[in-house]
């Protein structure tokens, strides 16, 4: 019940909305007059936040009818980045950009127009169902970072990705890069409450972080070195005989090849390359084998640690299946899709994209495993045995940094448009040097934005696109879930914003798409994804009022019925899937992106371990810092270093320090912290300065404390399998800022 509003009022609707400043999608009421929201609150019947709200969730008003929104469409007038718009209708925008991509299509191709994205924030199967008959295959986003190559690896394996985690009977949870108690705020709740009753949870955080602090024990891993203690596990696990060897007889292939592969993988060896003792490690692997059901829940550390990023994904996945945790009560659930409402995949149209085109996809030459290459193999296995695929939007993508290189070497090809929507790349892509040369580079910009970002201030025309409280929402796990939580629009949306649906239908529709978008609203496309489910609504709004939600009954050890999703049909401990793309069938050993043991010289020059990201309260990635209540609470850009080694370099807390790597350096304030080994450096994620000059070439301070500056996107640095990039795992140097070094050219 709103506290702040009387409800007695006549005309007063309570709608069902979410909140969308992070994935957990939390469900709120609104409360809305004569089309006006007056007050949110939390749902207390959402299954997930159960009525909390976290601080961003809590602005959503603020943010709704913002000064500084974007309100309606703009044209740049003056030079790029200058600054001068001029508004415009949007027939007015799409009709020109949507002549402007068909000239380009008819000089260059298709595949010359390529999209840009965030991560799970609006409705992405719509870009694609927009890309595949537009004829483009270089769709992407930085989901690269975020789960998506740790879902194809893992299909790989056991034939879908087990993230939904059946916690209420499950005795152990490892927590592997992660830290809900910053990140997750619904899921910490329930945590701990399950702690209270036994649950045993181990923590590896190179950070005694807020979760780390609640833990049965805390691994402090080197950062970037995950892999090495996965294998360290599979073998503490092989060879003291804690695997169940029923699951691996019956329902694996490969077992003895992989006791065999980790051998020598043994704590003894994992200890000086994660910097953790044999005890630490060997205990660790016991607690999680031995309590049993238990769970390895996704984090995003392990896709961000770019070269060993793959092996150690598939390291992880196998210590899931030796331990028999894996589809049985309390384990990680292989739900697979949908069978019983229309997909995501189903709604993109993947069929009208012709091979040709698929075969341009730039970087699935290099990295197969989220492109057509990997993608069309594992989807036709799924297809088999679930009866669908997995969403291509986001499992199946042109490669980002080797598309913002194409724009700038035009090789393999020129790319002369970037349309860009839901992510600000200047800040969320790896190496920000070369993300901005290519933004700058590229011939035609769209962005579709809440606000005038960095990126959208280099745009040619920005679309005001409206936010949670404005539009409805589906929320299903990358459209990979088996359930769907649904919500409803609190209120139509404002001035002139729209919906990103909208922008990918009618932009389609202006070129010649038409009959391809017969969902003239959100509302109707979502329709047409429900109504298989047979709940007898006539419309998606009667859906979410009367039901909301749609959870399958669930049914365990599904591989019993129907076999696992793999070309053997078991859990393929030995993967033939990856072996058929040219990868090792078993995780190698890999080292860091950059370590002290094999780049000695970038070691001597750049001494400490650096970890880049981990989400940070009150923001989401680069959102939110426009809003004056949430930046108060966290003004400036604080990096964490350990007293013994911020008192070598005569740093004391507060000074403003500069964190340097081979590819730049950023400016942040220094917080010293017991909380961090002293050869770690840990930046948040996300800084700019929106109140500065948004102007290129200041673009709201979004070179100076970016830690994506920091961060590599080199061949050589990415997961061959994803070309996931390296955020975690890097060297860098740290020193104070004096007003001479502050005018050195970097
Ligand atoms: N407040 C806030 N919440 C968020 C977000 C946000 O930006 N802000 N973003 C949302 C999104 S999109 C995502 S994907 C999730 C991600 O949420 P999580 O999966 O929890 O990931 P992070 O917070 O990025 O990092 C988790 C932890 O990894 C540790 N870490 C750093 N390097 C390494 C390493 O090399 N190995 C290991 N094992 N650990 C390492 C960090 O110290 C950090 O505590 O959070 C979501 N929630
Ligand atoms: N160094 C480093 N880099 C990282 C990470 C890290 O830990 N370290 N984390 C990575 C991860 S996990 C993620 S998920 C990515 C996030 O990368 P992004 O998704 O690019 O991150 P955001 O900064 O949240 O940018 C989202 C932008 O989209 C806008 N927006 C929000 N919702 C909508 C919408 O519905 N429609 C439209 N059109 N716009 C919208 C917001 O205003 C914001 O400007 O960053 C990755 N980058
Ligand atoms: S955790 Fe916070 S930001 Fe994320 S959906 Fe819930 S209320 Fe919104
Ligand atoms: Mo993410």
């Amino acid at each position: 019940m709103s506290k702040n509003i009387d409800l007695q009022q006549e005309g007063i609707q309570v709608k069902k909305s979410a909140c969308y400043f992070c994935h957990q999608n939390c469900g709120v009421l609104a409360y809305v007059k004569d089309g006006k929201v007056l007050d949110i609150e939390g749902d207390p019947d959402f299954p997930t936040n159960q009525g909390g709200l976290c601080c961003r969730g809590n602005i959503a008003m603020d943010h709704l009818d913002h000064p500084a929104r974007v309100n309606f469409p703009l044209k740049r007038v003056g030079e790029r980045g200058a600054g001068q718009w001029q508004e415009i209708s949007w027939d007015q925008a799409l009709t020109e950009i949507a002549e402007k991509l068909a000239n380009i299509r008819d000089e260059f191709g298709a595949e010359a127009v390529a999209t840009a994205g965030g991560t799970q924030r609006t409705d992405d199967w719509a870009r694609r169902r927009f890309m595949n008959l537009f004829g483009s295959p270089n769709g992407f986003h930085n989901s690269h970072l975020c789960w998506i190559p740790t879902f194809m690896v893992e299909t790989a394996i056991y034939g879908w990705c087990p993230f939904d985690l059946d916690l209420g009977s499950s005795r152990c949870l490892v927590l592997w890069g992660q830290n809900p108690g910053v990140s997750g705020m619904p899921e910490i709740h329930h945590i701990m409450e399950l702690k209270e009753k036994g649950l045993k949870l181990i923590v590896i955080d190179p950070r005694y972080s807020e979760t780390a602090a609640k833990a049965d024990m805390w691994l402090p891993i080197r950062p970037g070195s995950d892999l090495a203690l996965a294998l360290a596990w599979l073998h503490v696990i092989i060879y003291e005989g804690l695997f169940d060897p029923e699951f691996t007889d019956e329902w694996c292939v490969g077992f003895g090849e992989l006791a065999e592969h980790v051998a020598d993988f043994s704590p003894e060896w994992a200890a000086p390359l994660t910097w953790l003792t044999e005890e630490q490690i060997r205990e660790s692997a016991i607690m999680y084998a031995s309590n049993k059901p238990g769970n390895i829940q996704w984090g995003t550390s392990i896709d961000q640690i770019g070269k060993p990023a793959g092996a150690a994904m598939h390291a992880r996945a196998l210590l899931r299946a030796i331990t028999g945790n894996l589809d049985v009560p309390g384990s990680d659930l292989l739900t697979g899709p949908s069978l019983e409402y229309v997909t995501d995949e189903e709604m993109e149209a993947n069929d009208q994209l012709p091979e040709e085109q698929k075969a341009k996809q730039i970087g699935s030459d290099k990295f197969k495993m989220v492109t057509w290459p990997g993608y069309s193999r594992i989807a036709e296995l799924t297809k088999e045995v679930w009866g669908k695929a997995p969403t291509a939007e986001w499992m199946c993508e042109a490669h980002p940094p080797s598309v913002f290189r194409a724009i700038l070497t035009e090789k393999p090809y020129p790319v002369k448009a970037l349309l860009v929507s839901a992510t600000n790349p200047i800040n969320s892509y790896g190496e920000t040097k070369l993300t901005l040369a290519a933004l700058k580079a590229v011939e035609f910009m769209v962005t579709c934005e809440y606000w005038l970002t960095p990126t959208a201030m280099l745009s040619d025309y920005v679309l005001p696109i409206a936010g949670a409280l404005e539009r409805p929402t589906i929320t299903s796990s990358y459209g990979c879930a088996d359930f769907l939580l649904a919500s409803q629009r609190a209120i139509q949306p404002m001035y002139e914003r729209r919906n990103d649906y909208n922008f990918w239908r009618d932009l389609g529709v202006k070129l010649g798409q038409k009959e391809m978008w017969p969902w003239e609203t959100v509302e109707d496309a979502y329709f047409a994804k429900i109504e298989p489910l047979g709940y007898g609504v006539e419309s998606y709004d009667e859906f979410v009022e009367n039901h909301r939600f749609h959870f399958p009954e669930r049914e365990y050890q599904k591989y019993k019925r129907i076999g696992f999703a793999t070309p053997s049909r078991k859990v393929e401990l030995y993967s033939s899937t990856l072996e058929a793309l040219g990868y090792p069938p078993l995780p190698p050993y890999i080292g860091p992106a950059e370590n002290e043991t094999d780049d000695p010289e970038i070691a001597a020059e750049y001494p400490f371990v650096l970890t880049t990201g981990g989400g940070h309260m009150p923001y989401h990635h680069s959102e939110h810092f426009q809003i004056k209540t949430l930046r108060f609470l966290s003004h400036e850009p604080y990096m964490s270093m350990n007293p013994a080694a911020a008192a070598k370099l005569s740093i004391e807390e507060g000074d403003w320090v500069w964190i340097e790597t081979k590819r730049g350096r950023i400016k942040q304030k220094a917080n010293l912290t017991q909380a961090i080994d002293p050869r770690v450096i840990f930046t948040p994620r996300g800084w700019w300065y929106p109140e500065r000059d948004m102007r290129d070439p200041e673009l709201g301070g979004c070179l100076e404390s970016n830690t994506n500056i920091l961060t590599s996107c080199d061949d050589d640095d990415c997961d061959p399998m994803s070309g996931s990039w390296a955020n975690r795992g890097l060297l860098c140097k740290v020193y104070k800022v004096t007003a001479e070094n502050e005018k050195e050219a970097k």
